[in-house]
């Protein structure tokens, strides 16, 4: 048999954009509405998320880059009928609808957990990396960004020979659409072939139980059509349904309460609908891949959904060592919940696979329902795909100093509700995106640049 091509997983954060603050737009995601109209800080968001890239870059991990998008959103407020000078439109909706003026300028594309699935060339037909943009239906403020998302991969995945960028599925809700945030790869290497599990919230046509107080925000059929697209047969992929009580209870994605990576899954117990059918599943599956499969199964008991919810256990990265280990990435909420700090103390101390646990100051992303996994996409890639890939947007000493300077030269440090009707906001953001495209490499890649 041939040897697999050797690969290892990146981590492609977004970065926090200028207009980050908190208009409580999503509703079923406690923490944005309990925080809506609080002062955010653009300057401490990006930095905080920055800091995290550079931390995980220097242990040695794949860590790259994607750029914020253009906000406030001309082209969403010229489709809602806000015409005149670009400023006229701004205080327009301003006075007229402020709700829609929050929508065009959120920051909302920092959780690149949203923003695609991918597979990777070892799981597809034709060996090339697969990216699909999320249409992200669910909220409008997230329904804008699929476009330039395309955009964005596109660039940094230019290579045909190498990557395939799709269209996101046509926005509807039967095919609701929220990217990797309820897609998990699992694998014995990350270069050999996988098994994908996709967890969806409700489906569209197929009988079964649904939250009653928030909306599920992704469809079966979202998911399927994505593996469809992928070429991932029915050996690759596992379909699961998120248990509607704890979307009801917040968990408005499935990384809001479980985390894979290669052979471990850690989840709340009561994550899935059918958790021993979907556990045998993925076991039954992987091991006709040769490859092992462990859960780590937290009890009710132990940690609640509610404190799951508040300190964001589950939305933490789950990375690799080298040598197969692997160490947990959780927000400092973690720490502050004392059932949490308590479990996680054990889970290192115990003989499982995870010995270290490594906490970040994720503060203002949080305060938006956003902790370290959102923060993330990941791509898995070879020596060559990663070659391929545009080089100015891996994290390194260099880049780190580039973007600090940037963002302490473009950023408020103070963004309260009233100020997105300041007109200098965008203009602001655009300065600061022009030149972030020249230290990203990434020529023109705004519409405001074209
Ligand atoms: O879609 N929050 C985002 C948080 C996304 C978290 N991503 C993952 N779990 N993968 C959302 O709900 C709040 C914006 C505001 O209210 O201002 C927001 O969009």
């Amino acid at each position: 048999m041939q040897t697999p091509p050797s690969a290892i997983e990146a981590n492609f954060d977004g970065l926090v954009g200028p207009t980050h603050n908190y208009a409580g737009l999503s509703f079923g995601n406690v923490a944005s509405q309990n925080n809506e109209k609080s002062v955010a800080n653009p300057r401490a968001a990006a930095q905080q998320g920055l800091r995290k890239m550079k931390r995980l870059a220097d242990l040695g991990f794949a860590q790259g880059v994607l750029p914020p998008q253009e906000r406030p959103s001309i082209r969403l407020l010229r489709e809602l009928g806000f015409g005149g000078k670009e400023a006229e439109a701004i205080a327009k909706a301003a006075k007229e609808a402020p709700e829609l003026l929050a929508a065009a300028s959120s920051a909302s594309a920092m959780w690149t957990a949203n923003a695609a699935t991918v597979s990777p060339s070892a799981d597809t037909p034709d060996r090339r990396v697969h990216f699909s943009p999320a249409n992200l239906t669910s909220k409008l403020h997230r329904a804008i960004e699929h476009e330039a998302t395309r955009r964005t991969l596109a660039t940094i995945f230019a290579d045909r020979e190498h990557f395939m960028v799709h269209e996101a599925l046509p926005g509807t809700p039967a095919l609701g659409d929220e990217g990797a945030a309820n897609h998990t790869r699992f694998c014995a290497q990350y270069g050999t072939r996988g098994v994908e599990f996709f967890v969806y919230g409700r489906s569209e046509y197929r009988r079964g139980p649904e939250p009653k107080r928030f909306p599920a925000r992704q469809t079966f059929e979202a998911s399927r059509a994505v593996a469809q697209r992928h070429g991932l047969n029915d050996a690759s992929v596992v379909f699961a349904q998120q248990n509607p009580e704890v979307i009801d209870a917040g968990v408005f994605h499935n990384d809001v309460i479980a985390v894979g990576n290669r052979s471990t899954l850690f989840c709340h117990e009561r994550a899935f609908v059918e958790p021993r059918a979907v556990y045998d599943e993925l076991r039954a599956k992987l091991a006709a891949r040769d490859a092992p499969f462990h859960v780590i199964e937290v009890p009710e008991a132990r940690v609640s959904v509610a404190d799951a919810v508040k300190s964001y256990l589950f939305n933490s990265q789950l990375l690799s060592r080298p040598d197969g280990t692997q160490l947990l990435v959780v927000p400092e909420e973690c720490r502050e919940n004392p059932h949490v700090a308590i479990y996680l103390d054990e889970l290192v101390a115990s003989s499982g696979p995870i010995d270290e646990v490594l906490v970040f100051e994720l503060r203002e992303s949080m305060k938006n329902g956003g902790g370290p996994a959102c923060l993330r996409l990941r791509v898995a890639l070879t020596e060559a795909e990663r070659a391929a890939t545009a080089s100015g947007v891996w994290m390194n000493d260099a880049l780190f100093a580039r973007l600090d300077a940037w963002i302490a030269a473009h950023y408020r440090d103070r963004l309260a509700p009233q100020d997105l009707t300041d007109p200098k906001l965008l203009d602001e953001s655009r300065t600061a995106l022009d030149e972030l495209t020249q230290i990203l490499g990434l020529g023109s890649l705004y519409d405001f640049q074209r």
